[in-house]
């Protein structure tokens, strides 16, 4: 059968595979960063993380610290595995250095 692909192979002789193989297009994994909740860290503060660190405006910055409070923890961003780990890195630094006990983590995306 002609496979319209524009080369020579369109006559193989009576050797073509069954199936063609599958062009290896991978993208990048990537990965959910979230927000855990705990009882101590100010509302205020993790607004602030979420408008300074994921560049979230301060209305829906507030929603999602509100998501966080009441459900325990909520993905507030995706990304490339380096960039998600520098976020995680520089939330868990300013919170350190606030002396709040705020976790952030990140999980590979299916
Ligand atoms: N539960 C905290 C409080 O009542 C607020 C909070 C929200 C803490 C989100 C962490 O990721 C968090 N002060």
């Amino acid at each position: 059968m002609s496979d319209d692909d524009g080369d020579r192979f369109d006559d193989d002789g009576g050797t073509a595979l069954a199936t063609k193989p599958k062009p290896k297009t991978k993208r990048p994994p990537l990965y959910k960063v979230m927000l855990l909740n705990d009882d101590y860290t100010p509302m205020e503060f993790v607004v602030l993380v979420l408008e300074r660190f994921f560049g979230i405006g301060h209305a829906q910055a507030t929603e999602i610290m509100l998501t966080v409070h009441k459900k325990g923890l909520a993905v507030v961003g995706v990304f490339p595995f380096e960039i998600a780990e520098t976020k995680v890195s520089q939330v868990m630094d300013f919170a350190r250095r606030h002396q709040h006990p705020l976790q952030c983590t990140m999980e590979k995306e299916e």
